[in-house]
């Protein structure tokens, strides 16, 4: 399997402007209670303006090709944690089986609990960008995602949704969850893009 280390780690200026380290994410959630999904039910849909839509079982998902990436992780209140070990699937490779029609310049990221965030496709397009599934070696916990997690390092961790269940591809810049409330439409660390 690949070995990824993101870009980000290997950058002079490796800790964004208004951070500081600590030893581990801590979880944030818009609700209290996430509730338990049935995984025979459960489907990743990608749609919206691609020419092949896409939908897989959590089982297909483990079967496609994969990466281990190593990447740092910085949320916008201001702490940020070293050399997380994700494993999972390149964006770029869905992108490239769902071809985003000419049209598409956005995602948005539908989870299961009813969070969404959105994101330019530039992103998706880069090396580290991943549908996680596992976390440190095992299976992603619920409490930082499970079953499936996207993790763009370029961008400030409220990018990186936990339980996806979809992609949509969009025309359009659609603000998402905390988009809506005041975060950044793209949200760079090293940009400070952190709300209006
Ligand atoms: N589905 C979902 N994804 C989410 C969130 C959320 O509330 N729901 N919070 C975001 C925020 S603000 C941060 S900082 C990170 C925190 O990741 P962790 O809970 O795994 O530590 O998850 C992001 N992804
Ligand atoms: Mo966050």
């Amino acid at each position: 399997m690949e070995k990824v280390i993101s870009s980000i780690n290997l950058r002079e200026d490796r800790l964004p402007p208004g951070q500081r380290w600590i030893s581990a994410p801590i979880v944030y959630d818009i609700v209290d209670d996430i509730p338990d999904w049935d995984m025979d039910k459960y489907r990743f849909k990608v749609f919206g303006l691609i020419e092949n839509p896409l939908e897989l079982t959590y089982e297909e998902i483990l079967r496609l090709p994969s990466i281990e990436l190593i990447a740092d992780f910085h949320c916008v209140t201001r702490w940020s944690v070293k050399e997380i070990l994700w494993e999972g699937i390149q964006t770029r490779y869905i992108l490239d089986k769902v071809k985003p029609k000419e049209e598409a310049r956005f995602v948005m990221v539908h989870c299961l609990e009813g969070y969404t965030t959105n994101i330019p496709i530039e992103y998706l397009l880069e090396e580290d960008t991943i549908l996680a599934y596992k976390m440190n070696n095992y299976t992603i916990p619920k409490r930082h995602g499970y079953p499936l997690r996207l993790v763009v390092p370029k961008l400030y961790a409220w990018k990186s949704a936990k339980y996806v269940w979809g992609m949509e591809f969009m025309e359009k810049d659609v603000p998402g969850f905390w988009e809506q409330r005041g975060y950044n439409m793209r949200g760079d660390p090293w940009k400070e893009e952190r709300y209006w």
